[in-house]
């Protein structure tokens, strides 16, 4: 692993993609907690305003807050914890680990910046693991466009509505996504019986720990700690 030219070109585009990255197998075993957890069609836990407007179906959960240990192999994972440092410097924080599903026939995730862009130092770095392939079939894609962890605030406009340099990426089971949080990024939807994506969520040293509490979509900034819309845009 090369971790100077990893480095580099995650802050020229605002996220690597890290393919065969993790273990298959443990992969498979953390699928399956997954499954166990949720069941196939688990209710949502958002508001219906927060569904409605923000064209995002995800149900999160925090299995390390249960104290299923078996995820904390990847926090263990050498390689990640060297090429996040590299990123994002020493002493940074590790936040939290968190499982998203989404269900068959949903609308994935709208448009989005995990925190608010105005101070370009203040920022989350998602890692994402991939427990089951993704597959145009199976759809939930996930879309970034490369190098808007540098251009600001995500365009007032449609949630959902393509950008023209967008890229799609469709990680595989073992993939390692690293995205910066100002990064505009969003999920296609879902066709297939589920998909699941797994965040071990991180950040500089001396980062908010709440700095992902407000999120930006294309038509308002949302506080998910209070299910309060913040601002119409
Ligand atoms: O599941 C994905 O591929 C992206 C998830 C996402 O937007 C996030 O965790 O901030
Ligand atoms: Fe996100």
């Amino acid at each position: 692993m090369n971790l100077e030219k990893l480095t580099r070109e995650f802050w020229e585009n605002g996220f690597i993609v890290l393919e065969e990255f993790l273990d298959k197998q443990l992969m498979d075993r953390l699928n399956n907690l997954i499954i166990q957890h949720y069941g196939y069609t688990p209710e949502f836990l958002h508001n219906d305003e927060f569904l409605g407007k923000a064209k995002t179906e995800v149900i999160p959960w925090f299995p390390q807050n249960e104290g299923v240990k078996e995820f904390d192999a990847v926090d263990e994972n050498v390689s990640l914890q060297a090429l996040t440092k590299s990123i994002l410097g020493d002493n940074w924080q590790r936040q939290y680990c968190m499982v998203m599903f989404s269900r068959q026939g949903t609308q994935g995730q709208a448009w989005h910046q995990d925190c608010p862009p105005e101070d370009a130092g203040k920022f989350n770095m998602n890692r994402l693991v991939y427990t089951m392939d993704i597959t145009p079939e199976i759809g939930g894609q996930t879309v970034v466009v490369p190098g808007t962890h540098k251009k600001g605030i995500l365009p007032a406009g449609d949630p959902q509505a393509d950008f023209e340099n967008q890229l799609v990426l469709t990680p595989k089971k073992g993939t390692v996504i690293l995205l910066h949080g100002h990064t505009w990024h969003r999920v296609l939807p879902v066709k297939g019986a589920y998909r699941v994506s797994t965040n071990y969520r991180s950040a500089p040293q001396g980062t908010p720990e709440d700095i992902t509490d407000v999120c930006v979509y294309r038509n308002m900034r949302y506080r998910f700690s209070t299910s309060e819309l913040i601002e119409e845009r």
